[in-house]
């Protein structure tokens, strides 16, 4: 089942937060404790929203999953735009398991996207869009192995500029992966030769604990393998796996 989420954010930059509902809309604040609600009634009950100014135009604009994914512009005074050309570019709608959509993969100033999840025949798929301004994006060939319930994160690790890939989850074959991806600089990427722990539901935290300058990674989730788990639905803690990757991982 999924789950829903509203935010706060400050979508019409008067510098106070305002709301994005689950299922209900966006809220205005406009002081003094007053909110106004503006009506939308394209929100799915259950869903997740992934802020971002993709046309740079200085307000934030967002990807709405729910029943749908669906794109909407920012047009200032409360104006939201359905992005209708979007959902025609998408190879599929449905996508899970997302954790950063929203990276500058190739550096030239725009937000681009990565969208993962199962197609229609509930296999893993994961599609790299390129931002080509004007509300257009462009589905570019990518060699990311797809996976699914686990975590895709964008991490420069390697501190040279270009984001980089990690994804961890349940590929095609129903085994666990977890793969981090060096973003060569030119538009596409290498697979990197490090063996992470493959893990259930993993996810992944970074922060630089040894203060050499480069992130390091701790990875947890678990352990058990994907019928295991689906038998056995609790896991126990004995089963979970946290791991502090810097001692075998090595800016390259
Ligand atoms: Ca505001
Ligand atoms: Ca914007
Ligand atoms: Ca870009
Ligand atoms: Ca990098």
């Amino acid at each position: 089942m999924k789950t829903g989420n509203s935010y706060f954010v400050d979508f019409d930059n008067d510098g106070d937060l305002d709301i994005v509902g689950n299922g209900l809309s966006f809220i205005r604040n406009d002081g003094n404790e007053v909110f106004t609600t503006i009506e939308n009634s394209k929100f799915s009950i259950n869903s997740t929203t992934y802020f971002a100014d993709y046309d740079n135009d200085g307000d934030l604009d967002f990807l709405h999953k729910g029943d749908s994914m669906i794109l909407f512009r920012n047009d200032g005074s409360s104006i939201f735009t359905d992005i209708k050309a979007f959902q025609k570019q998408l190879k599929y709608d449905e996508t899970e398991y997302t954790s950063t959509p929203w990276c500058d993969y190739d550096n030239d100033g725009d937000l681009d996207l990565l969208l993962s999840g199962l197609n229609q025949n509930s296999e893993p798929e994961i599609y790299l869009y390129k931002n080509a301004g004007k509300d257009y994006f462009v589905d570019v060939d990518n060699t990311f192995k797809a996976v699914t319930k686990g975590t895709t994160e964008w991490i420069d690790y390697n501190n040279d500029g270009h984001y980089d890939l990690m994804l961890s989850g349940t590929d095609f074959n129903g085994s666990l992966a977890s793969n981090l991806y060096k973003n060569n600089g030119t538009g596409d990427f290498s697979l990197l030769n490090v063996k992470f722990p493959n893990l259930f539901n993993g996810k992944f935290s970074w922060g630089d604990y040894d203060s050499d300058g480069d992130p390091d990674l701790i990875i947890s989730g678990s352990s058990v393998e994907t019928k295991q788990f689906l038998k056995k639905p609790l896991i126990r803690s004995s089963e979970m796996m946290v791991r502090i990757i810097s001692l075998i991982f090595q800016p390259i």
